[in-house]
């Protein structure tokens, strides 16, 4: 089938492919399989589906999804893809991780207040194969004694605090170059 720019394809997804041999399975016929993008964990702990809503002097205005959305924009820019787990409750960020173990590329986590007491969310992230930055909006080393311990920070790959906002666009920069090297 030869889709041309005028014929309006049957599947959406075929949109970008103007001027191109296309298969009834819809890829091209010549050449490998294109590469799936590979996908970047974000992983958000306790409290932060609040964010924007309270404290925005120590966590800005924006809502985890205008967090989101701009560090999928920079992943974009990577070719990197997003998958995106908040949950209050550790078990279920300790299964995400789990899951991620040979689906996932990396891993940008803000573990909300279990950053500071976790041992579980630390032994999960060793068993992951990846880079993993750890990622926060304040910077904890300057606030309250019980927040300048992480129990995460020895198993990250690295630490972004105190970026506000920038640090999830810091992040993806950090799991880009880091996937990179790793290649
Ligand atoms: O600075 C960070 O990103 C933190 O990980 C945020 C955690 C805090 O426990 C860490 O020490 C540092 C807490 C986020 C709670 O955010 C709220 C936002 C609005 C309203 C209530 C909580």
């Amino acid at each position: 089938m030869f889709l041309a720019r005028e014929e309006p394809p049957a599947r959406p997804e075929l949109t970008v492919v103007t001027g191109a041999q296309v298969s009834e399975r819809g890829r091209p016929e010549e050449g490998p399989e294109p590469e799936p993008a590979p996908i970047v964990l974000l992983l958000s702990g306790p409290n932060l589906n609040l964010l924007g809503q309270r404290q925005p002097e120590i966590y800005g205005r924006d809502s985890l999804a205008d967090h989101i959305a701009k560090a999928t924009l920079a992943a974009a820019e990577y070719g990197l893809g997003v998958r995106h787990v908040q949950s209050n409750y550790e078990g279920a960020l300790v299964d995400a991780v789990h899951e991620a173990r040979g689906e996932v590329a990396a891993i940008v986590i803000n573990p909300g207040a279990l950053t500071h007491y976790s041992w579980s969310l630390h032994d999960a992230l060793a068993a992951f194969d990846g880079p993993i930055v750890e990622l926060h909006l304040s910077n904890p080393a300057g606030r309250e004694a019980w927040r300048q311990t992480s129990v995460v920070a020895p198993v990250a790959t690295g630490v972004i605090a105190g970026f506000g906002g920038e640090g999830y666009r810091l992040a993806i920069e950090a799991v880009a170059s880091l996937l990179r090297s790793r290649r």
